[in-house]
């Protein structure tokens, strides 16, 4: 007998099914963020990101123009089972000059890319990096030159959403996150939420198609710079949406690091009926490390199973610029993939009863158990019949020397 069956018959004993939770796995699209391969730069303004967010290492080998990127993301299709979907950037047009007025014609060479490899695009408004962010502020400055910038960003934005779901034929999701906030206590804290309400309200006013186009919008609770006071916060955040029939995105490291994302995913989900994930990883700040495969992704992944995966949207959003970018880049969509696996494994009926007879031992040494099952031979007969190979180090190492080490 073979690993995989071997290790079939051991889950078929808890009662699962793996050939369901395979057939599952290859189902459930990952929206893969287009910005670990060069730290968020882009090719517009091409300035470092800021606005709190910081890529930090100097790894050589970053893509500079949109052909390495799109080669490089070649490689994250290539060792990445399953479905996938590119989450771009609108700073990521191509011959753009002007951010405002980004256009579809400036995405025209990423939906050929899209087309090429059959995957599906989704999209954000770039509100960072950028002279036109004003002491930190966009859509929430006090000057409506500023605002008004913004929310025609926004507007544009919205058509290149329009643009890709028609072109690739799939619902577009579109994400909004702003920087906006201050480093030092404001004098005025409603003044700006206000007036970000006011942008947004400006910028949704667009008759986008709303079956087409899904826009979705990021909290925060502080950035480097923007310590005091984050416009867009959770309750802003969810507030918003829940008034303006937007999705709320939560991100992980987007809270105070013992608030737990995998918690808040059913308190959302009681309210609104779909929301989005962005999943990274937090060392002690809002650092964006390599998703690992570790307890809170699981936990994360666990509370989107149960609460259902056509409820909860995957997005990965990280960025590690002191190893090789497209290895990290690759591990951490594979660690969101083994965490989700790990959820799909879960008795999660048998486990909700015991709960539910507050037979709380028993829920312990199950928990427990379930952590010592063979999930890496499930893994690899996953690889297998995606045609992925499992040792993606040789392969990037050797893309390295002959590709990124001479860029
Ligand atoms: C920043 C947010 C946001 C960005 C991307 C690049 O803290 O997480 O999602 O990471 O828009
Ligand atoms: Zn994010």
């Amino acid at each position: 007998m073979n690993r995989y069956e071997s290790a079939k018959e051991i889950y078929a004993q808890y009662g699962i099914d793996t050939e369901e939770v395979l057939k599952k796995l290859t189902e459930c699209t990952i929206s893969v963020h287009c910005w670990q391969g060069d730290d968020v730069v882009g090719f517009d303004s091409r300035m470092a990101a800021s606005g709190g967010i910081q890529t930090t290492g100097n790894y050589p080998g970053r893509a500079n123009t949109p052909e390495e990127l799109m080669a490089d993301f070649d490689k994250v299709l290539e060792f990445c089972p399953g479905k996938k979907r590119l989450n771009l950037h609108a700073n990521y047009a191509i011959d753009n000059d002007s951010r405002k007025d980004v256009k579809p014609e400036h995405f025209k060479k990423w939906v050929e890319y899209a087309k090429k490899r059959n995957i599906k695009l989704d999209f954000n408004p770039t509100f960072f990096s950028h002279p036109m962010v004003k002491d930190g502020l966009t859509l929430s400055s006090p000057d409506k030159e500023v605002r008004d910038y913004w929310i025609e960003h926004g507007i544009n934005c919205l058509k290149v959403a329009e643009y890709f779901a028609d072109e690739l034929n799939e619902t577009c999701y579109i994400n909004f996150w702003m920087p906006d906030g201050y480093k030092d206590y404001p004098a005025d804290r409603i003044g700006p939420r206000l007036r970000m309400k006011e942008s947004l309200d400006k910028i949704f006013s667009y008759s986008y198609d709303h079956k087409k186009v899904v826009p979705t919008l990021e909290s925060k609770v502080f950035g480097i710079g923007v310590e005091a006071y984050t416009v867009v916060s959770a309750e802003f955040c969810l507030s918003y949406a829940m008034t303006n029939g937007i999705m709320p995105l939560v991100d992980n490291g987007h809270f105070h690091p013992t608030e737990m994302v995998s918690d808040k995913i059913s308190s959302i989900l009681c309210f609104a009926d779909r929301m989005m994930l962005h999943v990274t990883r937090p060392m002690r700040w809002d650092s964006d490390h390599v998703v690992s495969y570790d307890d809170e992704t699981r936990e994360i992944m666990k509370e989107a199973v149960r609460c259902g995966l056509d409820k909860v949207v995957i997005a990965t959003d990280y960025f590690d610029a002191s190893i090789n970018r497209v290895s990290a880049w690759i591990t951490g969509v594979r660690n969101t993939q083994k965490a989700l696996l790990y959820a799909l494994l879960e008795p999660k009926e048998e486990l909700k009863k015991l709960q539910d007879e507050s037979d709380f031992t028993s829920l312990q040494v199950k928990h427990e158990e379930l952590k010592m099952l063979p999930i890496g031979d499930i893994w690899n007969e996953f690889l297998r019949r995606e045609n992925v190979k499992d040792d993606y180090l040789s392969e990037i190492k050797q893309y390295e020397k002959e590709v990124l080490s001479k860029r």
